[in-house]
């Protein structure tokens, strides 16, 4: 493809580099197990490699805590190992993205060593430092993600550091042009080198609100740092910086990441005119299932909120660009969350997939969601190893629940439901590692695993085989116009999608039971083009008999 806005056209899939192949026995997956799985990427049909961060790091949030900007954890390999993969993916038609981490860095980082030291070093100012209160208390009440507040005090320097994340994640202090400047440079490197885009983490969150004001009391604790810190008042002009001092020497994808931003927010950031990104991770349907305790809750999403959240920002970014996901690294499997688990799990799968794939936006798939991976049921809560799930599980028995809710919940929401390693078979491990993986294998690799997945042909990842060639067939799949059809239907979610010359009709239930549907005498005789069950009419009538979470797409030309 060489068209100038390739990334519309492509679909990504997500790599969490730790639990997709080990090649040497430590537990740990690699570069070279990545490499070795390239041919197996190409079969899918995918065009992008998104790769979570593989730079020096302590680790202390998965690699989101960078130590050097410049060098690949040894790990995960090094650097000769990292270019062999760009070219050996170049090679199999795949293109390569990385994370970007500027909010924050590692405490481990150089410049935060330096600039923790005193007042007067040459690194002061790379980091966000204020002055105590008067009684020595936190400049603000911000909280961090992880922790209970955002200020930790530094004795050397008599100041507290902001951190939004982890205390070992220090925020960089976007204000000093040095700080942009070494991150351009950086980013630049990275491109000589041949990379072909990047995924910016939480990246409307650079600019703070310089008088760091308190959040109001109501907020909830954890990210009420949102208040001062996303979409901040120099957030716009920073990317657009960013876009005339890197972005704009190279064709390249570039993704934010941007909880806590709305539709209208998100025009600014996409508007390929504005010269910012080229589309975001926005976090509305992430919130459909939200409760008291945020994110960790057992709430289940209703339809009617799904359609109107998608509906928006499909109807809103014409000028802009959306991603499409169902998960990532943070976010628990897709079949557990809005399908089912049990018989409908590879039906239910491949409904998700269906709707997510036909909507316009750029579509990326989280590793192992093309085999309709499940939640994981951990033995313990003590087998849990992320940052945040450690911290909910204290946090939750400080307030008194039990251990059975605890369980459930995690079970339901933890980060590391996506973590676990990548089952490939069904030999020691999954076929991940020949040593012992860094978190468990899922008890349930023996029915879900790739070698199984290809030898079946009705699987989840020929489904998504097909849903990624039809984007590439028809180019409503690209450029379409987006509009609900029976837009009231508690069960059914249907739409179409319309240009100029054809229209693609979309239809998912998220039923269990079978339910009776009527269209608009409009669509009668459209062409079955695909269906996660066989014998569906292959021409459309006025009312179809939909089997439990059925997915079909029709198709039909339109007359001039
Ligand atoms: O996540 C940012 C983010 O918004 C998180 O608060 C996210 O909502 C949370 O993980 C949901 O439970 C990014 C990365 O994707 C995440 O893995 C990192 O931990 C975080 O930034 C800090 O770098
Ligand atoms: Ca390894």
């Amino acid at each position: 493809m060489t068209s100038k806005a390739w990334w519309k056209e492509s679909v990504v899939y997500q790599i969490y580099p730790q639990s997709f192949q080990d090649s040497n026995g430590d537990g740990i997956g690699d570069l070279q197990g990545i490499i070795s799985r390239l041919p197996y990427l190409e079969k899918l049909g995918v065009d992008v490699l998104w790769l979570n961060p593989i730079y020096q790091s302590p680790l202390v949030d998965n690699g989101y805590d960078i130590a050097d900007y410049y060098q690949i954890n040894p790990q995960y390999g090094t650097l000769v190992d990292f270019q062999e993969l760009l070219q050996q993916a170049h090679e199999h038609h795949l293109k390569i993205i990385m994370d970007l981490v500027v909010n924050h860095t590692s405490d481990q980082h150089r410049w935060f060593q330096e600039s923790k030291k005193s007042r007067q070093n040459p690194y002061s100012d790379y980091y966000i430092w204020r002055d105590p209160q008067a009684d020595g208390s936190a400049p603000n009440n911000w909280g961090s993600t992880f922790t209970d507040s955002a200020w930790e005090y530094v004795p050397a320097r008599q100041q507290y550091y902001l951190h939004l994340f982890a205390k070992e994640q220090p925020d960089l202090n976007w204000e000093n042009p040095q700080v942009r400047q070494e991150i351009y440079q950086m980013m630049r490197y990275w491109f000589d080198l041949g990379i072909d885009g990047f995924r910016m983490d939480v990246i409307t969150l650079l600019s703070k609100k310089q008088d760091f004001p308190d959040a109001p009391a109501d907020l909830p604790r954890h990210k009420n740092y949102y208040y001062g810190s996303s979409n901040g008042p120099r957030e716009h002009e920073f990317l657009q910086e960013m876009y005339r001092e890197v972005f704009a020497y190279y064709d390249v994808l570039t993704v934010g990441e941007a909880a806590n931003t709305n539709s209208d927010q998100a025009l600014l950031y996409t508007d390929p005119q504005r010269h910012e990104l080229n589309m975001l991770f926005q976090f509305d349907h992430m919130h459909l299932d939200y409760g008291k305790y945020g994110k960790f809750s057992e709430v289940r999403f209703k339809l009617s909120d799904l359609r109107q959240v998608m509906t928006e920002w499909q109807q809103k970014l014409v000028q802009g660009w959306n991603s499409l996901y169902w998960s990532n690294h943070d976010q628990p499997r897709p079949t557990t969350r809005f399908g089912a688990e049990g018989k409908f799990r590879v039906v239910s799968a491949k409904m998700l997939g269906t709707l997510l794939h036909l909507m316009q936006g750029t579509p990326y798939i989280y590793q192992g969601e093309e085999l309709g991976l499940k939640n994981v049921p951990f033995v313990s809560l003590n087998a849990y190893q992320d940052i945040e799930t450690k911290q909910m599980i204290q946090e939750l028995r400080a307030v008194g629940e039990s251990e059975t809710k605890i369980k459930k919940i995690c079970y339901l929401k933890s980060r590391d439901n996506a973590r676990t390693p990548f089952p490939w078979n069904n030999s020691k491990n999954a076929g991940f590692s020949q040593g012992t993986p860094w978190i468990p294998v899922s008890p349930d690799y023996p029915q879900m695993n790739a070698q199984q997945a290809l030898a079946d042909p009705d699987s989840v990842f020929y489904y998504y085989q097909k849903l990624i060639a039809l984007r590439k067939k028809y180019s409503v799949v690209i450029d379409g116009r987006y509009e609900n059809i029976n837009s009231q239907d508690s069960e059914v979610y249907g739409f179409m999608r319309t240009n100029s010359q054809e229209q693609l009709i979309v239809i998912c239930s998220f039923s269990q039971d079978p339910v009776n549907y009527s269209l608009p005498a409009e669509f009668t005789g459209s062409k079955l083009l695909l269906a996660n069950y066989s014998s569906m009419p292959a021409s459309l009538e006025k009312q179809i008999e939909l089997p439990p979470y059925a997915a079909l797409v029709y198709y039909r030309k339109l007359k001039n």
